[in-house]
């Protein structure tokens, strides 16, 4: 099949494409490896997801579970009620997220099978200790109402490739590219969230070099997935009721911006902790290469 790929934005030298008939080859060359997002129309054709997650599905089965959302508890049934009513200047409190291997296992299959072009994925290799993703969340669903919109800007923890499918309705992403970090006013401490929180009304008088980043927003619709990669600064907001599922991925395109961050997030006082975390994933690095290039997941 034909690639068929339609521009839908474009700032300064950064345009985002969407593609369809994408063949993993061309999707590693053009974007995994190459570091350029790009939204793939057709990635989640055989999710059972893509037709079964509703507002009203959650509603009837999932209706009287707890979430926390913006540090409030509500049932999840009101938090529906309240998502479908609210307005862009009367938004629904976000993100309501829904952590699926954890708390609801038995959604995993309807999200399978993994996007192929989120593979090989190392966040779930038995050789990669936990503690060395530092629990990052990996497999979540996202429920938001017209004006939620994500709390920061931010790149994925980790530096994972984020992969975010819309289900349902309508949402608005803005993304930067990683050169221009020393735009986005990076927080000490936490380099991967930007202070910069509104990208829509940027408080330039506080970040004034914000001016000289191109940021590029586009709306995802149901059945596309973004792919954001590794480093890449985003935020969302969702423009109707909104049902997404994000996915993180870490395989050899990412790996060496993966242990950078291992190596930033390690106490420097523990320098023989950090120099052993580093001899070990460089090690594993290696292995992982050579066994996923025969096909093999260890
Ligand atoms: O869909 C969204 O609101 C953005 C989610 C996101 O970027 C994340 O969870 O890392
Ligand atoms: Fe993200």
């Amino acid at each position: 099949m034909a690639v068929q790929s339609i521009e839908m934005a474009r700032a300064g030298d950064i345009v985002v494409e969407k593609k369809y008939g994408l063949s993993y080859r061309e999707f590693a060359r053009q974007h995994l490896f190459a570091n350029c997002p790009v939204v793939l129309g057709d990635a989640c054709a055989d999710w059972p997801a893509k037709d079964k997650f509703t507002p009203e599905f959650f509603r009837t089965h999932y209706g009287d579970r707890q979430v926390i959302v913006e540090g409030k508890p509500y049932r999840l049934g009101d938090y529906i009620d309240l998502m479908l009513v609210a307005t862009e200047d009367n938004p629904a409190p976000y993100p309501c997220k829904l952590q699926i291997d954890r708390d609801y296992p038995e959604l995993v299959p309807d999200v399978l099978p993994r996007l192929r072009y989120a593979l090989p994925d190392r966040t779930h290799s038995r050789l990669l200790p936990g503690r060395l993703l530092n629990s990052a969340d990996t497999l979540e669903i996202f429920l938001g109402s017209p004006g939620g919109q994500f709390p920061y800007v931010h790149y994925d923890y980790m530096c994972l490739h984020a992969y975010i499918t819309q289900i349902y309705g309508q949402k608005e992403f803005t993304v930067i590219p990683p050169s221009q970090t020393p735009y986005v006013y990076p927080k000490p401490g936490d380099a991967w969230v930007s202070e910069v929180n509104d990208v829509r009304h940027p408080d330039l008088e506080r970040f004034p070099l914000f001016a000289q980043a191109t940021p590029v927003t586009f709306v995802v619709g149901p059945g596309e997935t973004l792919f954001i990669p590794c480093g890449w600064w985003h935020t969302a907001r969702s423009l109707t009721p909104t049902i997404s599922v994000a996915l993180d991925a870490l395989n050899a395109s990412n790996w060496k911006q993966y242990r950078q961050e291992v190596r930033t997030m390690m106490d420097p006082r523990k320098k023989l902790k950090t120099v052993a975390a580093q001899t070990y994933l460089a090690a594993l690095g290696a292995v992982l290469d050579v066994t996923e290039r025969v096909g093999l997941s260890l």
